[in-house]
């Protein structure tokens, strides 16, 4: 395979029927704020799917992360228990939507970049947050069936206690995406009254897994304050494309030191650093104004892809209206309206897990044009529960409705039953 096939794909979490509000992430400030609100999953869904469309429009790649089985019946009778029965936080923490965040489904690391010249990817086991911990086996589900070829490396998650949150605390920075990257891994040490979630320990062991070159990969530490901040993953204060660095300065544990070393890795770099004093943490966090898609279009030019919040922060705003108005490498706005995942925490970053591949190498059921997310939006239409309000979630009604909304995406999409 020659490299001139390799692309950035965008494979966005498919955002699942039981999208609700129960407040199950501490340290993630939106989801905590809107806790007990009523979720609109329909909506939300649509929100999701208007973001692919868009991206196509802009000449990009793009592929889906199907919603997990819900209420994992699987993993709550490994806790011996049935849904009706589980106590009301269990029921919570089965029912989840959290896969839709696909950001932390892995860690991708492109064949360039690797010993064996495969695409490897590492599950993430999300080990931190219970509601999370019980992803993976269908991850890795969904994971083994697109990426079966042999261009692929598909890893069973790192064993817990290491924490492992997968892309989203992890950046990739190269020439163009089929060259050979530098990869950064961020961790978290301490977060204030918040826990960290990513272990360096679960970090190394991804690299190791993955084959990548030392001398091109580095292990930097996250701030204490940004986490204490609500920045419960780097890919809320910091991202990266090409050669371009987009952080906020307060992000790093040690900035000058990881900035050194990523210049001397990379002289090429451009590192375009947003002042606490124009942006503040606070707003930086609550606007998600780096939990966008910093994505290069076909015409080479860099375009931002970020949440209306960012547009209705000032602050913000003005920043984005200077960079792009001076001579900065972000040459493009594009505002995406996710709101219903916004609630919870995730912006329009969290949605999508990026792999550099060849679309030919990937099972097609896994890549979306019009025709196909039209399809899925008649499902949604026709399927995902209109609203959840926070009291709902033991009505076998519900429930029943949730788990026959997802076998119909499945049907229309021509994917087997994965779990459960
Ligand atoms: O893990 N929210 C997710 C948001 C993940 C965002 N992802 C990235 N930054 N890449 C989380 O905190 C809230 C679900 C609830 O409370 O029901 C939640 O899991």
């Amino acid at each position: 395979m020659s490299r001139a096939e390799l692309v950035e794909i965008n494979f966005d979490g498919v955002i699942g029927p039981s999208h609700n509000y129960a407040g199950l992430s501490p340290g993630n400030l939106a989801a905590t704020k809107n806790r007990g609100e009523t979720a609109h999953p329909r909506a939300a869904a649509l929100q999701g799917i208007a973001k692919m469309r868009a991206n196509l429009t802009l000449g990009l790649t793009q592929g889906v992360l199907l919603p997990h089985a819900r209420p994992d019946r699987q993993w709550l009778a490994a806790l011996g228990t049935g849904y009706d029965h589980a106590p009301p936080h269990t029921q919570a923490q089965a029912l989840s939507a959290s896969s839709m965040w696909a950001a932390n489904a892995a860690t991708v690391s492109p064949a360039p970049d690797t010993l064996d010249g495969r695409c490897h990817l590492s599950v993430a086991n999300l080990a931190t947050m219970p509601h999370r911990s019980h992803e993976w086996p269908e991850t890795l589900a969904q994971l083994r069936l697109a990426f079966a070829d042999a261009a692929f490396a598909v890893h069973a998650p790192v064993p817990p206690p290491f924490g492992d949150e997968g892309a989203a605390n992890h950046m990739r920075l190269a020439a163009t995406h089929d060259a050979p990257g530098i990869e950064i891994f961020v961790y978290g040490i301490a977060g204030g009254p918040f826990p960290a979630r990513q272990h360096p320990d679960a970090s190394a062991a991804v690299a190791r897994r993955h084959g990548l070159d030392p001398a091109r990969t580095l292990f930097v530490q996250q701030s204490e304050q940004a986490i204490a901040a609500g920045a419960f993953h780097n890919d809320v204060v910091a991202v990266a494309n090409g050669n371009v660095l987009f952080a906020h300065e307060q992000a790093f544990e040690d900035k000058a030191h990881f900035y050194d070393l990523l210049r001397r890795a990379m002289p090429e770099v451009e590192i375009v650093e947003v002042p606490a004093a124009r942006v503040s943490l606070a707003d930086a966090i609550a606007s998600y104004l780096f939990n966008a898609q910093l994505v290069t279009l076909p015409s080479g030019e860099m375009a931002l892809i970020l949440p209306s919040e960012a547009r209705a922060t000032p602050s913000v705003w003005n920043w984005l209206q200077e960079h792009v108005a001076g001579n900065g490498p972000i040459r493009q706005l594009e505002v995406v309206d996710v709101r219903e995942s916004m609630a919870n925490g995730g912006g329009p970053a969290c949605l999508r897990l990026r792999v550099v591949a060849d679309p030919a190498t990937i099972d097609p059921r896994f890549l979306v044009d019009y025709a196909r997310l039209d399809r899925i939006a008649q499902v949604v239409e026709a399927h995902w529960p209109e609203e959840i309000p926070a009291g709902a979630i033991a009505d076998p009604a519900l429930i029943a409705r949730i788990e026959g909304a997802r076998r119909a995406l499945f049907e229309a999409l021509d994917l087997p039953e994965l779990s459960n």
